[in-house]
């Protein structure tokens, strides 16, 4: 299988959906003439240029449609071994200075960047079709909706930004004529898939994205990390809004009761799953919805924080979603969606490790990079970071309130990361500025999501280490001011589903469980949760969590919910070396909080 494919061609009334917007015209010019493709195909997101485009993708032997009976209307792609997932090492933030990126970016001069992309997207496209996406991010009729295009060599980011992204004619009619409007220059070429020119580059100043060498998930989908969360949050705090890498979900009480709430984990440890948790049979009348499962955009109105999902798809983690863990998730990747890099069976069907609750799988099957695999096989079948690509309409939980251009209320607001130690199961901050202390000293076990080394904790504030397209510093002054305009802050919670055993287990089982931890938020936002103060924040007591029903011993429950002096000692004394590490850049009223913690600890 192939990322790079030759030229289309293609029937009149296809690809012929140019703007009106003459900046966007200059644009496309400019790229066409750099990089010299063979013709341009203006896409318009229209169901017969899906089906043109899926048939072309399945000709060319970019994407191979699966066994139409087991999963209709669905396609695997094959992504080159060495592109399987996002590269922060090649990942730029452009700013004019090298402080404006901060110390955890990396950072390179917007001219010699230029340059140096220009050389590399030279006739890069020669050969093949010249892709142009119009695209918005947020809900059509929403004040905080962006404007992007996004030029790209890859058939199979176009089928993906269609699944992704709201495209074609409304964000033509949402652009306008106006050459002055703000919308977002997104230019992408596979190139040749070759790690050593593969960047990542973004132009905070000038709306701006240029990617190559790379055909993969967050690398190439401009719109999602790129736009959304690099540009995005460069833009909220110019614009006094927020951009954070957050999952938006509704949970209503059998009373009726309906609450918003926003959590920022780190890739790959637990936003989707979340996103469209099923509460456990005793939590009969509770109903979770999804708004979003990756990205929030915030606003604030009278004193309270709206929040927006920008997306229209789900680019979610393949292995471990089974019927068991994650029906909703099933349900939705069960038809209209795109695998990348899973395995593919001999009755053309896809899987991957966990998709059977009892562990059983194919006799036979061509692994994510088309070898033949058995269960004696020693390799995974399907690859760790292998991702469906659906329709956020595929979901049957899916938030009715999920085109509402002003957003839904948020209640709380909840930080979590994957550890398996010192940070118990859910506690509460003393107030805002003591929330954004949680979140800015965060920090998980790494994961897939990114290449480099696995399970190594590293701070990651906010879930946004990888996100943040400036200053550390300034976004953590972001936060501060964002709370003195609310009247009505969310509360901020810390949850970790990863706490393990001393033989390894996971002490807590997780996915629907979580409604258990997810109550208690609720009620301590109604003002009826009980808690105990602790040096950390207010802790649940054991009697404190509806705990009916779950098949957990009492003594992993305590484990829990344990604060540990001596592994506490030690995370604070790695708050300071982070903060240190920083240069200079973090706010006071952060470093205060740091003092104060560390002084509870030795009363
Ligand atoms: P990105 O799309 O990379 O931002 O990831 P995400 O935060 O949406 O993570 P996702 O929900 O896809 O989960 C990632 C992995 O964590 C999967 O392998 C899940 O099976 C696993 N996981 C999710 N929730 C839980 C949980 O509550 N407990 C445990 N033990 N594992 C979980
Ligand atoms: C993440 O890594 O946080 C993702 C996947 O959501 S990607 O779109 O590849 O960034
Ligand atoms: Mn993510």
């Amino acid at each position: 299988m192939k990322d790079i494919a030759p030229a289309i061609s293609f029937p009149a009334g296809l690809g012929e959906n140019k703007p009106e917007n003459q900046a966007v015209l200059d644009w496309v010019r400019e790229v066409e003439l750099l990089a010299r493709p063979d013709n341009i195909f203006w896409c318009d997101g229209s169901a017969r240029e899906n089906e043109f485009l899926l048939d072309q993708a399945c000709r060319q032997n970019v994407l191979i449609k699966l066994n139409e009976k087991k999963v209709p209307r669905s396609y695997l792609h094959r992504s080159n071994p060495n592109d399987v997932a996002r590269v922060e090492q090649f990942t730029f933030i452009c700013t004019p200075t090298k402080e404006e990126a901060g110390p955890t970016n990396n950072w390179s001069d917007p001219a010699k960047t230029y340059s140096k992309l220009q050389g590399l997207l030279k006739d890069a496209m020669r050969g093949r079709t010249m892709f142009v996406i119009p695209y918005i991010m947020g809900p059509p009729d929403s004040p905080i909706t962006k404007v992007g295009f996004e030029i790209t060599d890859s058939i199979y980011v176009v089928l993906s930004m269609r699944i992704m992204t709201r495209m074609g004619a409304v964000a033509i009619h949402r652009l306008g004529p106006d050459p002055k409007a703000e919308w977002n220059r997104g230019t992408h070429s596979l190139l040749d898939v070759d790690p050593a020119r593969r960047f990542i580059c973004h132009f905070p100043q000038d709306n701006a994205i240029i990617s190559v060498g790379s055909g993969y998930g967050g690398n190439v989908l401009l719109s999602k990390k790129c736009l959304a969360l690099r540009i995005g949050s460069y833009l909220a705090r110019k614009q006094g809004w927020m951009a954070e890498h957050m999952l938006i979900l509704g949970v209503e009480s059998p009373t009726g009761r309906k609450h918003y709430v926003a959590a920022a984990f780190p890739s790959a440890c637990g936003k989707t799953n979340f996103a469209m948790l099923i509460p456990p049979r005793h939590f009969k009348g509770w109903k979770v919805t999804t708004v979003g499962d990756d990205i929030a955009w915030m606003q604030i109105r009278d004193g309270r924080i709206y929040a927006v999902n920008p997306e229209n798809g789900y680019f979610g983690v393949v292995p471990g979603t089974s019927y068991r863990s994650n029906p909703n998730a099933m349900k939705s990747i069960a038809h209209d969606s795109l695998y990348t890099n899973v395995a593919l069976t001999d009755d053309g069907d896809v899987w991957w490790e966990g998709k059977n609750p009892d562990g059983s799988g194919p006799p036979h099957a061509l692994d994510w990079r088309a070898r033949d695999w058995t269960p004696d096989s020693n390799e995974k079948a399907a690859h760790p970071n292998s991702r469906f690509t659906t329709p956020m309409r595929n979901n049957p939980a899916l938030d009715p309130d999920v085109e509402k251009g002003d957003g839904v209320p948020i209640s709380a607001i909840i930080f979590g990361g994957r550890r398996s130690d010192t940070l118990p199961l859910v506690f509460q901050a003393f107030d805002w500025e003591h929330g954004v202390y949680l979140g800015s000293t965060m920090a998980s076990e790494t994961t897939a999501a990114a290449t480099g080394a696995i399970g190594q904790v590293r701070r990651d504030p906010m879930a946004m280490l990888p996100f943040c397209g400036y200053n550390i510093g300034n976004y953590f002054r972001h936060w501060l001011n964002i709370g003195k305009r609310l009247t009505n802050p969310p509360l901020i919670f810390n949850v970790n589903w990863f706490r393990k055993g001393v033989h390894g287990q996971f002490l807590w089982p997780g996915f629907g469980d979580n409604m258990r931890v997810l109550k208690w938020i609720v009620a301590r936002c109604e003002g009826s949760g009980g808690a105990v103060k602790s040096p950390t924040g207010w802790l649940p007591a054991l009697n404190d969590l509806d705990l009916e029903e779950l098949e957990v011993e009492h003594k992993c429950i305590v484990e829990l919910l344990g604060i540990d002096h001596k592994e506490w000692q030690r995370e604070v004394a790695e708050h300071k070396k982070f903060f240190d590490s920083l240069g200079g850049v973090v706010p006071e009223e952060l470093l205060k909080q740091r003092e104060e913690l560390e002084a509870r600890f030795k009363i």
